[in-house]
């Protein structure tokens, strides 16, 4: 693939693209090399407030077009990023690192989430209810809200800002748009194509920068009065503390530590087969990704010698290299972290199975790549067990029966995703019953999740709302009750109507 070289990129802001006020810039690398990609706008207030003033005039004219029309566009921002697929597939494995193949299914979510939302502009159901009172009508209707500032991450470059983008404006809404720094090539190719798409000037804005600066300012400026933010717990916090003197919505989808219960009755060749796509996919850098595997003590050697022989087969290269199957991670801070849980897990008395190193061997030596990397004998209540790692580490947990699977498995302050392997039905209904999270996968991983069912966690993943399917237009709407008086005289609703 060509690359783009130190090319400058800008900021799209009411239709024009435009640099930093301040003319300030930072780098984008590619994370399995260090090279260049190009450097972008370092935002600061000035330029989110010019961002903010563009979407806020957009949104007066943009509400009124029929959402059947505005679904429409994202129809076709759906056919150009299929279109685009190969060539944003190909960039997103420089930029971001992921395999060839998981990075075509972050466009293909994109692409899915693009046309999902399209049928919602012919949808948008709303209620119609009867009166209490004679010859009245009455109805609910979803509103847009207004300017939408939407703040995403790096490990899912294109599929997140749709599951945010597409339904925001759909529902009417308009965006300021800041991606995460370490992905921003994608982000400006991703509004590229959704201006391309027909959208009108202002409707959709970028404000490229950092988070402390960009970020800090959308979520503080008076006129957005939703947020919508994908990254960390810690972040999410302070999302909404400074959200809170706006009292504005704010929809957070934040971290997991997901667990994977393999019972003494599962396929265990499935088994190993869901652990390591979700242990090791996307290098672990899913919020999705499964960091524990809750072992019962009757398979439990069987399963691990069978997953540290799989580790170890894993072959580590750039995302772009066809025989890749572990990428880099994102940046040299997150290979540091990673690695800090090692020692962590190390110092706590868990048993380094495998991997546990930064891999440096030739040309790896110039990128972020770690070895996978499994524990054994780790106890629940350990921090390799606790806390988001974020990489591609899981540790593995020996239980008695299904209750401590249970009990271990909802052991931990996130409820995004848990799993169960087993081929007993009562266990699996169990499970789907008693696992703590807003999502729950039988006999698969713990990633996966598909875009017309609600995505989102519970506990401290996120503050009760959903992304994707129907649950995503509560995060982009309000309600309006209307009611419609046709008697002629005035009718006084809980006095009229009773004797
Ligand atoms: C994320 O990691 O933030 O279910 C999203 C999955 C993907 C989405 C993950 N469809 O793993």
């Amino acid at each position: 693939m060509a690359v783009t070289g130190a090319k400058e990129f800008k900021n799209y802001i009411g239709g024009e693209w435009v640099g930093a006020s301040s003319g300030e810039t930072f780098e984008s690398r590619v994370p399995a090399t260090g090279e260049v990609l190009g450097s972008f706008p370092r935002s600061g207030a000035e330029d989110v407030d010019r961002a903010v003033a563009a979407a806020k005039h957009a949104f007066e004219e943009w509400r009124l077009v029929p959402a059947p029309e505005r679904g429409q566009i994202m129809l076709r921002f759906a056919r150009l990023l299929e279109d685009e697929k190969q060539e944003l597939t190909e960039l997103m494995s420089r930029e971001m690192g992921k395999v060839l193949a998981e990075a075509g299914g972050d466009v293909q979510e994109a692409i899915d989430m693009s046309v999902y939302m399209a049928g919602e502009g012919r949808r948008m159901f709303g209620h119609t209810t009867p009166s209490e009172l004679r010859d009245k009508f009455q109805m609910s209707v979803r509103m847009p809200v207004g300017v939408v500032g939407a703040i995403t991450p790096w490990n899912f470059p294109i599929a997140i800002p749709a599951w945010k983008l597409a339904p925001a404006l759909v529902c009417g809404n308009t965006v300021v748009f800041k991606p995460a720094e370490d992905t921003p090539l994608l982000a400006e190719r991703f509004i590229e194509l959704l201006s391309e798409s027909g959208l009108p000037d202002g409707v959709v804005n970028l404000v490229h920068g950092y988070g402390e600066e960009a970020g800090a300012r959308l979520v503080r400026h008076p006129d957005v009065p939703i947020i919508t933010f994908t990254g960390s717990r810690e972040t999410g916090v302070l999302v909404t503390k400074n959200a809170a003197d706006n009292l504005k919505h704010v929809h957070l989808e934040l971290g997991g530590k997901n667990g994977i219960v393999v019972m003494d009755d599962a396929d265990l060749d499935l088994a190993v087969e869901g652990i390591v796509w979700s242990a090791f996919g996307t290098s672990g850098q899913r919020c999705t990704a499964a960091s524990r595997v809750i072992a019962h003590e009757a398979i439990h050697d069987e399963l691990q010698k069978r997953l540290v022989a799989r580790a170890e087969k894993m072959r580590i290269g750039p995302g772009w290299d066809p025989e890749t199957d572990l990428g880099p991670v994102i940046n040299r801070e997150a290979l540091d972290k990673i690695h800090s849980y090692t020692e962590i897990g190390s110092d706590e008395g868990a048993k380094l199975l495998t991997g546990g190193e930064i891999a440096s061997d030739g040309d790896l030596g110039k990128g972020f790549f770690y070895r996978p990397t499994i524990f054994s004998e780790v106890e629940p209540q350990m921090r390799i067990a606790q806390e988001e790692i974020f990489g591609p580490t899981t540790a593995l947990i020996r239980v008695k029966d299904f209750g401590e699977a249970v009990r271990v498995t909802n052991g931990i302050r996130y409820g995004l995703s848990t799993a169960i392997f087993t081929r007993d039905v009562n266990k699996a209904f169990r499970a789907m019953r008693d696992l703590a999270s807003g999502i729950t996968y039988i006999n698969a991983g713990t990633t996966g999740a598909e875009v017309h069912l609600p995505f989102g966690g519970t506990k401290d993943t996120g503050n009760g709302h959903r992304e994707a399917g129907q649950a995503a237009l509560d995060v982009f709407t309000e309600w309006k009750s209307i009611y419609v008086d046709y008697s002629g005289r005035l009718q006084r609703a809980q006095i009229d109507n009773v004797e």
